[in-house]
């Protein structure tokens, strides 16, 4: 891993931005290349799905809806201990998001003048999954969980036709899980489009949301089609950072690397601190782990890439500006003061305190949900949750007494605004005699 030594350089947030190690991903790029695959969805349905699987995934013929047995031998054939673990996942990671739906508010302005905030779900969401090298049973849960959850009527799942000719089986098995049953073997741009558009000959209605990552030409489907439905925000390559000091457990530090750079070899992977010793503990570890563990070559290519590397600072409070300039998908913490660190940062996709709060706990089985905002944008976006389904809505209910008392200052307002019909829209409910009533 590279190093970079900050120490007594003192940056400003956006310097810092440019100095620490990120992967970057421009679906911009793509753009041109996915419209015509959209295109080509939105005017020919099914015959263009089956086009673009026959050109990308190879695989003809198909079955576009899987059929519901499908589903059924899928979990009838799944390990029993997958079962269970997953089982296990739901229910925490359910647990976590029924604390993220928001409480409804009233808010009583005078006698007789309310206005109320609910949070409403929206009706249909569509889930991309991912097949070939990342199939994630749990990505599934994650989404799907937060979805229904929020209270989502209607959950559609699309992910592309392995060779055997549907969604692969772990998927479908997870799925199922779920309770989502409404499942679809395309992928790529197309499902996308699929999705936004609706498909009738196969009964696939268009959705309000579309949520779940995919590479770079889902990517840009989904900003192509953000408009006309919402989508979650872009999903980038794995990224994790870790603070630590003299205090932290090099091979934990190590590890948490290694097992975020799994993921793909431009994941990013960065270790803060202020502790030389421990900086080169971790970098002999990481060499040693990187060796034995099983996908070694990717992990050492996403280590010793430029997105990567090895940050040493002067102290805690430097420690905290590049954090906060960095705002990583995951931020480890494992200082003495571990929570008292976390309080003093506010840009992260979610905060993993202390030697026993692993990245990959986040990942499975900690109840929080692991679709994280990477690439910076944990500056203003959230990570998946219930809330990403949930719409605050205001009711606005006032009484004839409570509306008059406004009448007057909301008249100077819309005739300031050359507006008065709006003014006479509120006047005409309190003039003595309507026109209609002096009518025989
Ligand atoms: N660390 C990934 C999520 C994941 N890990 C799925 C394992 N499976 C992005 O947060
Ligand atoms: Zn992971």
């Amino acid at each position: 891993m590279q190093k970079i030594d900050l120490r007594g350089i003192w940056l400003s947030a956006a310097e810092l931005r440019a100095v620490v190690p990120r992967a970057t991903l421009d679906a911009t790029a793509a753009l041109g290349q996915v419209q015509p695959l959209l295109d080509a969805v939105k005017t020919q349905g099914a015959a263009a799905l089956y086009q673009q699987a026959e050109q990308f995934d190879g695989v003809t013929g198909h079955e576009l809806r899987v059929p519901q047995e499908q589903i059924a031998d899928a979990l009838a054939a799944a390990d029993p201990q997958l079962i269970s673990a997953l089982q296990e996942m739901i229910r925490r990671v359910t647990a976590a998001s029924k604390a993220q739906v928001p409480a409804a508010t009233t808010t009583v302005l005078a006698d007789g003048a309310t206005v109320s905030q609910r949070w409403q779900p929206v009706h249909r969401v569509g889930l991309y999954v991912p097949g070939g090298k990342a199939v994630y049973p749990s990505s599934v849960v994650m989404n799907a969980v937060a979805a229904l959850t929020a209270g989502v009527r209607e959950l559609a799942l699309v992910s592309p036709v392995q060779s055997h000719g549907s969604v692969d089986p772990t998927i479908l098995a997870a799925a199922a899980l779920c309770g989502v049953t409404e499942i679809y073997a395309i992928g790529g741009a197309g499902a996308i489009a699929a999705l936004a558009y609706g498909v009738p000959e196969i009964g696939l209605a268009p959705v309000d949301i579309i949520t779940g990552p995919g590479n770079i030409f889902v990517a840009a489907a989904k900003r192509a089609v953000t408009g006309l439905v919402g989508i979650d925000s872009e999903a980038g390559t794995t990224e994790i950072m870790v603070l630590a000091d003299a205090t932290a457990n090099p091979e934990f530090v190590a590890a948490d690397l290694v097992s975020q750079a799994e993921h793909d070899e431009a994941a990013a992977a960065v270790l803060v601190t202020d502790a030389p010793e421990l900086a080169d503990a971790v970098a002999a570890a990481v060499v040693r782990r990187t060796a034995e563990t099983p996908h070694s070559a990717r992990v050492q290519t996403a280590l010793n890439g430029p997105q990567s590397g090895i940050i040493l600072v002067t102290d805690t409070a430097q420690m905290i500006a590049v954090a906060d300039a960095y705002a990583a998908e995951h931020l480890a913490i494992q200082t003495a003061d571990a929570a008292k660190l976390a309080a003093a940062i506010s840009n992260a996709g979610a905060l993993f305190i202390g030697p026993h709060s692993p990245v990959s706990l986040g990942d499975y089985m900690a109840g929080s949900n692991h679709v994280l905002p990477t690439g910076g944008t944990g500056r203003f976006a959230a990570g998946l949750g219930a809330h990403t389904f949930l719409r605050p809505q205001q009711i606005i209910d006032y009484n004839a007494a409570a509306l008059q008392q406004v009448a007057a200052p909301l008249a100077t307002i819309a005739l300031a605004e050359g507006l008065p019909a709006h003014s006479e829209a509120v006047q005409t409910r309190f003039k003595a005699t309507r026109q209609e009533d002096s009518t025989p």
